[in-house]
């Protein structure tokens, strides 16, 4: 196999027991800024009803409370003129962003009819990916899933090692580049060609969205993986960190406009998430949510929550 390595998952545990990128312990407060714009938005209503028991937002300052809280100026506008109608402003905002996110909250299905199924994950720099991987592989896994993964972030020796290491922890086989092998659409090629696993998962560099030599690296890469299976990669999965603001928007975007997203990870959910900007995504961009990243450990993978959402950022 050319510039391929494939490496036995045995081999790799040893480098587990002193590898140092292991999961910690998330210590970040979960939803802090979801609860500080709820706790905003009631301060408003209280206020107001201290005064003269109108339960009724002012219109800007719901506005402005939601633009401060990453939805975007055009939805919160469009959310102010909904949830100030009639009723409880607040029981409103909560049936509309259950509305907005309910058909785009899907299960992350993998169909056996394309083998190897193919994943990209793809996404910037340092948005969770490697560690999403290792959540897919695992959650695959239970799934009787035979995975395999191509270490195709040729940038850093440490970003195969990475994912070295969870393919050993996990038990899934790992394509890897030889040293001299520095080209990722080469790697995908030759994983895709040699791999006979049921899913076989790319996991590619962070670059900036508005980097153009990395966006044509990545656009060839999904050249080659098409050259093989036309209808690959099966899923084109961006992860994006939900304690991200508005630029998240801009990334899925430009992503998009390489090799269309099908499908969004939301990582670090446990830590400070940008409420806003996720239902901005789901409402601009109609790209379905096909899980959430909860943690740093291979099992910290769920399916999105609505209503765990909504009650945290309701209260
Ligand atoms: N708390 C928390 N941390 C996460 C989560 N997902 C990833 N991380 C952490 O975020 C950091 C970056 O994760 P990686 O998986 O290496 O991100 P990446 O996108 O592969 O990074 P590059 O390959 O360098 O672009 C690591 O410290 C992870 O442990 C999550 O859901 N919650
Ligand atoms: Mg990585």
């Amino acid at each position: 196999m050319n510039g391929l390595e494939v490496r036995n998952w045995h081999m790799q545990l040893k480098f587990a027991n002193n590898c140092d990128f292991r999961g910690t312990i998330p210590t970040l407060n979960a939803f802090e800024s979801l609860m500080s714009f709820f706790k905003k938005l009631k301060d408003i209503i209280l206020r107001r009803e201290g005064y003269s028991g109108d339960r009724r937002i002012p219109s800007q300052e719901l506005e402005d409370v939601l633009i401060e809280a990453d939805f975007g100026i055009s939805l919160a506008s469009r959310l102010v003129k909904e949830v100030v109608k009639r009723g409880d402003p607040v029981e409103n905002l909560r049936s509309e962003l259950k509305s907005i996110l309910t058909p785009l909250v899907r299960n992350l299905e993998v169909v056996s009819e394309h083998k190897p199924f193919v994943i990209f994950v793809v996404g910037v720099n340092g948005c969770g990916k490697t560690t999403t991987i290792a959540k897919l592989m695992h959650f695959l896994k239970a799934s009787k899933k035979r995975v395999a993964v191509a270490a195709c972030d040729t940038f850093r020796v440490a970003a195969t090692d990475q994912l070295s290491f969870w393919a050993g922890e996990i038990g899934c086989e790992i394509y890897v580049a030889k040293d001299n092998q520095k080209d990722p659409a080469s790697l995908a090629f030759e994983a895709m060609k040699s791999s006979d696993a049921d899913v076989l998962i790319i996991d590619t560099a962070g670059r900036l969205q508005n980097n153009v030599n990395l966006m044509d690296e990545l656009s060839k890469m999904y050249r080659v993986v098409s050259k093989i299976d036309r209808s690959a990669p099966h899923m084109n999965l961006m992860v994006i960190d939900a304690t991200t603001g508005q630029n998240s928007i801009e990334q899925v975007l430009a992503f998009g406009e390489v090799h269309p997203i099908t499908g969004l990870i939301l990582s670090k959910m446990d830590g400070n998430a940008k409420g806003g900007m996720i239902v901005r995504i789901a409402d601009e961009l109609k790209i379905p949510i096909l899980g959430v990243g909860i943690g740093e450990s291979m099992s910290d993978f769920a399916k999105f929550s609505i209503d765990k959402f909504l009650e945290e950022l309701m209260g």
